[in-house]
């Protein structure tokens, strides 16, 4: 394998595609070495298939707003690869959602539910629909007309949705139970992230952010630390970084920090449990501004402008957007003498400074790996939809730690160089890829 002449195919392919060709020369980068010891993946040309989605669904979703005006928006989905089990991964409703941003996503999440030791394919979808502003009737109004079309195309044994930027549990009642009239199925697994009452896992608003840092205690420990009383930035104040912030106070670290796309709140004295409630107060009222959270707790300051990467930390980690850490905010953060950085969001690092972090020598993780929990625990709130049981918070909590246990272990015996440095990329990279490249192989050539 050439991973330059198979870039340039692919560029061909998807011209412009920047957030695609990144994830996946991110990946060939880290498996090109263990894939040339494997001749049968050469002969099988697993790399070629595997970097393409297996198909795109577009579509038109039209709706009519508040005041009465008609709206048209585009709709996705994109089912990346099956090799391993149905199709899974989130929808995400944001003004940038572009073919090349799904395909990036769908390619992750491949690999990413490879890792969870569930038997899930990859997939992703959303639409440009922009939430901010929009009012709850407007928002069940468009996750209707975007079902209209979504619906005939996935299915419990085939390709099951849940949430991602913009879709919350909000969204997904929406959506649910839109299919349910469009299909006259009531089987409660055909999306995960549902409400408690209707077949949702108990854990699964927190489990992205408890799972990352179940997989930040992991990595600390084998590099013989602890986050006890550390100080921890992170980006966003979505359910990410709410869930994230909540499991690091749980922890004994001091959230010190979160941001919005308008600026950074900096919380000198530490994040309370108050403070950490109203986050999801304010995700929920649609503004997308980090601002009021600042007006609402005296002692705390908001700065326009600013990254969360400008508050000096120990630890930091991206919970909002891909590409959101650059190689400046690296070097202000490694300036400031951060020694951990994990990705909680998809891509949150640009290769710039994951080199930079990983020339540093601290240590960094990426999201395949840290925000695995998520679609862990939708994997386990689908178990318990066709199982039609309900597992306690306790019993998905212990899945939850073990799954990431496992992922954390993965990553060390396929990540472990000859120096006894744990390259965390190259280690979720390569035992995803190996899991998914041998289902492939062993399924034939179609
Ligand atoms: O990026 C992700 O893993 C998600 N948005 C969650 C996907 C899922 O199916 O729970």
């Amino acid at each position: 394998m050439n991973v330059n002449n198979l870039m340039a195919e692919l560029e061909r392919k998807h011209p412009g595609e920047n957030e695609y060709l990144q994830a996946v020369r991110e990946v060939l980068e880290s498996i090109e070495e263990v894939y040339n010891q494997h001749p049968e993946f050469e002969k099988a040309k697993i790399v070629e298939r595997i970097v393409e989605p297996d198909r795109i669904f577009t579509f038109r979703v039209t709706w009519v707003d508040d005041k009465g005006e008609v709206q048209t928006n585009l709709g996705y989905r994109v089912q990346f690869n099956s090799a391993i089990g149905p199709y899974k991964g989130g929808l995400r409703f944001h003004k940038a959602v572009n073919p090349s941003m799904l395909k990036f996503l769908g390619f992750e999440q491949t690999f990413k539910n490879a890792l969870t030791t569930l038997p899930m394919g990859g997939a992703k979808g959303g639409s440009d629909f922009d939430p901010t502003g929009k009012s709850d009737a407007e928002i069940m109004r468009f996750c209707q007309a975007f079902m209209l079309e979504l619906w005939r195309n996935i299915g419990v044994d085939t390709d099951v949705p849940a949430g991602d930027v913009g879709v919350g549990g909000r969204e997904i009642g929406f959506l649910n139970g839109m299919y349910q009239k469009l299909a006259r199925q009531y089987h409660t697994g055909v999306l995960t992230g549902k409400g408690e009452t209707w077949g949702g896992s108990i854990l699964r608003p927190e489990a992205t952010g408890f799972g990352a840092l179940y997989f930040v205690e992991h990595m600390l420990k084998l590099a013989g630390k602890s986050i006890k009383d550390k100080t921890v930035v992170v980006s966003g104040f979505g359910n990410v970084a709410w869930g994230a912030s909540k499991k690091a106070m749980e922890l004994g670290a001091k959230v010190i920090g979160i941001s919005g796309p308008d600026g950074v709140v900096f919380i000198p004295n530490g994040m309370t449990a108050e403070m950490n409630d109203y986050m999801l107060e304010l995700r929920a009222s649609n503004r997308n501004i980090v601002a009021p959270f600042a007006e609402k707790f005296p002692g705390t300051t908001f700065t326009p402008g600013k990254k969360a990467w400008s508050i000096k930390c120990d630890i930091a980690l991206p919970c909002a957007f891909q590409n959101e850490l650059n190689g400046d905010d690296a070097a202000e953060l490694l300036k400031n003498g951060t020694w951990c950085c994990a990705e909680v969001s998809n891509m949150g690092c640009t290769p710039e400074a994951i080199h930079a972090f990983q020339k540093a020598g601290i240590l960094f993780a990426p999201g395949k790996a840290v925000n695995a929990g998520g679609v862990a625990t939708s994997g386990l709130e689908m178990t318990q939809n066709c199982m039609h049981l309900s597992w306690s918070g306790k019993e998905v909590d212990e899945k939850l730690h073990f799954i990431m246990e496992s992922i954390h272990n993965a990553c060390v015996k396929f990540g472990k160089q000859a120096d006894g440095h744990i390259d965390y990329v190259k280690g979720a990279n390569i035992a995803g890829f190996m899991k998914v490249a041998q289902a492939m192989l062993e399924q034939g050539v179609f």
